[in-house]
């Protein structure tokens, strides 16, 4: 199958071979689809490479989604090297780590909250608007990762959670503002994965086995679980879907109760 086949993507937030974004390229790539990587600053680039070069990327940009010039700059260049698009994949999520580390009531900040909201949430709709030209009526799909954190309160997950319920609602406003334009608009809520985003995380360890334990398919998902359904999502396969929240969590979200196992 290679149902992405002549369909082109912009791919934000690939670090390295361990991003959620890394996992979507290969997935996409093998469905056929051709690939545009931006990256936050250069000192990224050579790992952004390592991901890109053995899937034929030959587009590259820096691109800090916090600014507004920087976005500007990545739209003009896929303008001049592509005229077009059929979607945008934007896996990017900051807040400073003093955040994320503590009762919430007690470390939130003004500053913090702002730039959370900023990189994490604003980002998605700066890129949608300037990247509606090239993307009008082919069915072009938008996709964004959020947490299941937007939903549920977890430790430490903190203004990150209220960002992600956010970007999930921006999600819908997207979809609703954009489907004139046959534009979708759709998100993945991925369970926890180690990346280098995860990497800083007190405990994260422990949250991993905390997922894998309670979620009925008794393990954590891979980014190549999350990048299978996120072809799927960019693809025509799902036409019919905008606005959604997928969650590949191997079913963690479902639960309310496990199997009673742990208490007396
Ligand atoms: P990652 O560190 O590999 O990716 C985060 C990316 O955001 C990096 O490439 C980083 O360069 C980029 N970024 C941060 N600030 C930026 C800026 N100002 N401009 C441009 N890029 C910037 O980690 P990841 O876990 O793959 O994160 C990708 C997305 O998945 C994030 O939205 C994250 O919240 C979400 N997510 C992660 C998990 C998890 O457990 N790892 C679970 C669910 C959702
Ligand atoms: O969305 C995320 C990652 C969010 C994130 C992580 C960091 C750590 C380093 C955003 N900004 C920063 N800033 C840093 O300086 N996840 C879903 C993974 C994640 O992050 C957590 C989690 C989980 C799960 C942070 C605290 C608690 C749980």
């Amino acid at each position: 199958m290679s149902f992405l086949k002549g369909k082109k993507f912009l791919i934000v937030g690939v670090a390295n071979k361990f991003s959620i974004a890394s996992g979507i390229a290969k997935a996409m790539s093998d469905q056929g689809a051709e690939l545009y990587l931006s990256y936050q600053n250069e000192r990224l680039l050579k790992k952004v490479m390592q991901v890109g070069d053995p899937l034929g990327c030959k587009n590259y940009f820096e691109c800090d989604v916090s600014n507004d010039n920087s976005i500007d700059l990545l739209i003009s260049d896929i303008e001049n090297k592509w005229g077009c698009l059929d979607g945008i994949v934007h896996a990017v999520g900051f807040a400073p780590a003093n955040e994320l580390d503590g009762n919430f009531v007690d470390v939130a900040t003004r500053e913090g909250f702002k730039i959370a909201h900023d990189i994490s949430v604003y980002s998605f709709t700066a890129l949608a608007q300037r990247a509606k030209k090239l993307m009008l009526n082919r069915n072009a799909a938008l996709l964004t990762l959020s947490y299941l954190g937007s939903q549920r309160t977890l430790p430490n997950y903190n203004v990150m959670g209220i960002a992600k319920a956010a970007l999930e609602s921006s999600t819908r406003y997207l979809a609703n503002s954009m489907g004139v334009d046959q534009i979708r608009v759709n998100a993945i809520s991925a369970g926890p994965v180690k990346t280098l985003a995860a990497s800083g995380v007190k405990s994260f360890k422990k949250m991993l086995s905390y997922n894998a334990s309670r979620a009925p398919l008794k393990r954590n998902i891979t980014t190549e679980e999350v990048g299978n359904a996120a072809a799927f999502l960019c693809s025509d396969l799902a036409s019919g879907i905008t606005g959604e929240i997928l969650y590949v969590d191997a079913g963690f979200n479902i639960t309310a109760m496990g199997d009673l196992s742990e208490v007396n």
